[in-house]
């Protein structure tokens, strides 16, 4: 491994950092003996997790904050982890399951709802109300954001309450105007010092850990399994399951259990 790279990265060089991003992004030779040279200088940072419909607000929330896509989301934060960031935050579309994954990852989950009939209903349904740390009702200049903010509370105060004693609030926003986002930073860091004064951060961060290397495990497992002459055998067979002549649960325990390499 580069040593010069590796200092660069965690001296917060930004070249360095948007090169060792790039690198983990595309899967790049060499990418996972960074993240293993990187990893001991990870941990410190907070990693802010802020989920909702598209359009709800979320870029406009977190203003001047690092964009684009990636799907190696968790390898990206350790990057700008090791670099030394004391905030990450980390944006995703509340539509499926990513959002669910990204409360397994962030220290601090947020929520971000808008006035729009529906959202606090589609908000239960998609398991949001479960993960949120915070809930933000966003575009709170539209009519009926008070009633909305106030069924909220209302859902919120029937749910048990969190493994840690947590309360969750609903900050009504207006990122357009930039009103309550003080508020909402404010929200942020109580929630982290709650976070580290109670010792949960510990707790949280064992099982974001554990759920890393059993996704890592399953993804390396997965590759080394499907290899070419278990495609083949799978393509053998397909036509005779499909037929009935066999299943796919026989199938499957056949072909892990033959041990065929
Ligand atoms: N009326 C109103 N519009 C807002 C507010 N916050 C953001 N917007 C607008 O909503 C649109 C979507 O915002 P964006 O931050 O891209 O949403 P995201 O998809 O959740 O990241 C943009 O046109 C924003 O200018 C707000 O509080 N009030
Ligand atoms: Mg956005």
């Amino acid at each position: 491994m580069d040593k010069d790279f590796l200092d660069k990265i965690i001296s917060s060089d930004k070249r360095a950092v948007a090169k060792a991003l790039t690198k983990v992004e595309n899967e790049e030779n060499g990418s996972e003996s960074l993240l293993k040279e990187l990893y001991k200088y990870t941990g410190k940072a907070h990693r802010i997790g802020i989920t909702g419909p598209p359009g709800a607000g979320k870029s406009t929330l977190t203003r001047g904050s690092l964009g684009g896509l990636c799907k190696s989301v968790v390898e990206a934060c350790d990057v700008l982890d090791a670099s030394g960031k004391d905030f990450i935050i980390i944006e995703t579309v509340g539509v499926g399951q990513s959002e669910l994954d990204i409360a397994q990852t962030a220290d601090t989950t947020i929520v971000v709802l808008v006035p729009e009939s529906g959202d606090s209903v589609q908000a239960m349904k998609a398991g949001l109300m479960e993960i949120a740390d915070i809930f933000v009702l966003n575009k709170s200049d539209r009519e009926g954001a008070d009633g909305v903010a106030a069924t909220l509370r209302n859902i919120i105060h029937l749910k048990p309450p969190s493994r840690y004693n947590w309360i969750i609030n609903v900050l009504k926003t207006t990122g357009s105007q930039n009103k309550g986002t003080e508020e909402l930073l404010n929200e942020i860091i109580k929630h982290k010092d709650h976070l580290d004064e109670t010792g949960f951060i510990k707790i949280k961060r064992k099982e974001q850990l554990t759920k890393k290397i059993l996704d890592l495990v399953n993804n390396k497992l997965e590759v080394k399994f499907w290899n070419d002459k278990r495609r083949k055998e799978l393509s053998e067979e397909i036509e005779s399951i499909s037929e009935r002549k066999t299943d796919p649960y026989t199938f499957a325990e056949n072909i892990i259990s033959n041990q065929i390499v």
